[in-house]
């Protein structure tokens, strides 16, 4: 079903080649309401995904500034478990997140992947800024550079004697 409108402006005619399914002729503008209909859910889904990601890109970021070690993990991954136990090894602290058993884990995964290019987990950060994954924790150690910058993010406590 097509309806025939008048169109009196060229701002009019933008506005509903915005929001509408629409065919132009030199007068009159053709609608299909169904079809408008159709295309403002859509518009309204999109919007709504797009707020989704937004919110879970703060999310992440947030927790990723507020705390000097973090690890976002899967509770059941080997990786994940071979680098907690390292840093628990040499005596860090700092939040772990397993992804699998938060409810928006899946949207909090995207985040980190539009933040650290990175989809695996685990995804660890340390003082803000992105170390990587398991492998990188272990070369990190290997080269000498892990404990330093846990101790520079106070997630290794260093005892004065
Ligand atoms: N080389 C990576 C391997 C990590 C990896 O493959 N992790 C798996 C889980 S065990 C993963 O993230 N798979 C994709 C997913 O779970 O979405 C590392 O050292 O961290």
């Amino acid at each position: 079903m097509w309806f025939l409108l008048g169109v009196q402006d060229q701002l009019q005619k933008k506005n509903f080649a915005r929001d509408c399914v629409c065919i132009f002729l030199p007068q009159f503008l053709v609608v299909d309401p169904v079809l408008c209909l159709g295309k403002a859910k859509l518009d309204e889904k999109n919007h709504e995904r797009e707020k989704g990601r937004a919110m879970a890109v703060a999310k992440v970021q947030q927790l990723i500034e507020e705390n000097a070690l973090i690890v976002f993990s899967k509770s059941y991954c080997p990786y994940c478990i071979r680098a907690k136990q390292l840093l628990k090894s040499l005596g860090a602290t700092g939040k772990i997140i397993e992804l699998d058993n938060e409810k928006d884990g899946a949207a909090m995964q995207t985040a980190l992947v539009e933040i650290s290019k990175q989809r695996t987990v685990p995804n660890i950060f340390i003082k803000g800024k992105h170390l990587g994954g398991c492998d990188d924790t272990v070369a990190a150690h290997r080269n000498g550079t892990l404990v330093p910058m846990l101790k520079d993010a106070g997630a290794i406590m260093v005892v004065e004697a």
